[in-house]
């Protein structure tokens, strides 16, 4: 006989920094997968407001940015019906749990973390806060406090997901099954995954950055994200074969390619082949991603005026959450024998 059981629908879990004006490719690479699993998913996401204290920051500016991004995440569409959405700090469990993540990684592993390479390379690693060199330990307590079986994150959190399975693998073997192993959600290559700074398309599409000029901010006027686009950077080609898809040689028509392609649900070798003039390819791209932001920003100029609203969402949210990641944290310190 069959069995009628319906399967459990899996658990997602992905979070985002309150840090910076959100961006197009927190857009393509995340939040709009975030909004589609929440058909299929038992789906938390959380503004992660803790990793936000790796960079300065005035406290009432940081509250408001929590607020902003909240806001932010509803406008981009999701629905307190169908996700648990709340912050991070509201949940002391994933501060809790970070630190028995602490005293399992290793200070090699977290020292070949790319993005803690990356974000110290200027300022240099001397000074930068010890936060940012253990910050994965806290990503892997957010994912791990979930039980998540999927975490839908860009290309640049791979790195930092193998990690947090590393971590989880480990601390099972050695203090019995503990937590769920997760899998990273990564979009397609050509799907959003890694979206670059127009006007350097070698670096990727960040909120903290000194090319403004090359992302496209969310909160961003249309005439400006126009702007931006018809002046991305490219190349000297011209003539047949110029539009091609190739990250390598073209990374800036690439990168248009694949935000057309993203935007339009393409595959990004086939948009190329419609075009022979950068021109009209900026062009396009500039009206696909106007056609999807123009939305968001609308549905955020009348959230943001109901700030009750949002804040009951979170406060809801972070009553569901806390009832799931304090019983994860109450198994480990279990088996860790605290
Ligand atoms: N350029 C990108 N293309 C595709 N996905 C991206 N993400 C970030 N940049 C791109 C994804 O967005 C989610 C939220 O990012 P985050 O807030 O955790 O911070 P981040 O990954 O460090 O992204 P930023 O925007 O570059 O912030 P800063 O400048 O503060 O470091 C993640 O799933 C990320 O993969």
């Amino acid at each position: 006989m069959l069995s009628s059981a319906t399967p459990k629908p899996p658990r997602v879990l992905s979070g985002i920094q309150p840090t910076g004006q959100p961006h197009l490719g927190n857009l393509l690479g995340a939040i709009r997968y975030w909004v589609e699993d929440q058909t299929v998913g038992d789906c938390y996401y959380c503004v992660v407001d803790l990793h936000g204290l790796t960079v300065p920051g005035d406290p009432a500016e940081r509250r408001q940015a929590s607020m902003t991004m909240a806001t932010l995440l509803l406008a981009a569409g999701l629905d307190p019906e169908s996700c648990t959405l709340f912050l991070q700090s509201h949940v002391p469990a994933h501060a809790q749990l970070a630190w028995l993540m602490e005293c399992t990684a290793s200070f090699g592993e977290l020292a070949r973390m790319t993005q803690f390479k990356d974000k110290t390379a200027k300022g240099g690693e001397q000074t930068a806060r010890v936060g940012l060199f253990t910050y994965p330990c806290l990503m892997a307590a957010d994912i791990l406090a979930y039980d998540a079986d999927r975490v839908p994150v860009g290309e640049d959190q791979r790195q930092h997901l193998e990690l947090t399975r590393d971590l989880a693998l480990r601390f099972n073997s050695t203090y019995g099954p503990t937590f769920v192993i997760p899998q990273a959600a990564i979009p397609r290559p050509g799907r959003g995954a890694r979206i670059m700074n127009l006007a350097d398309p070698t670096r990727k599409m960040s909120k903290t950055t000194d090319l403004p000029s090359g992302v496209v901010g969310l909160f961003d006027e249309p005439a400006d994200i126009e702007r931006k686009i018809k002046r991305a950077v490219t190349d000297a080609d011209t003539g047949p074969g110029s539009v091609r898809y190739d990250r390598e040689a073209k990374p800036g028509v690439s990168n248009l390619l694949e935000l057309l392609a993203t935007l339009r649900g393409e595959d990004p070798q086939r948009v190329a082949d419609r075009y022979s003039r950068y021109g009209d390819l900026k062009a396009d791209v500039a009206t696909a991603v106007l056609d999807a932001v123009e939305p968001i920003q609308r549905r955020y100029r009348e959230l943001s005026a109901q700030p009750d609203f949002v804040y009951d969402v979170l406060k809801t949210g972070a009553k569901q959450a806390n009832a799931v990641a304090a019983a994860t944290l109450q198994r480990a310190y279990d088996a860790i024998g605290l």
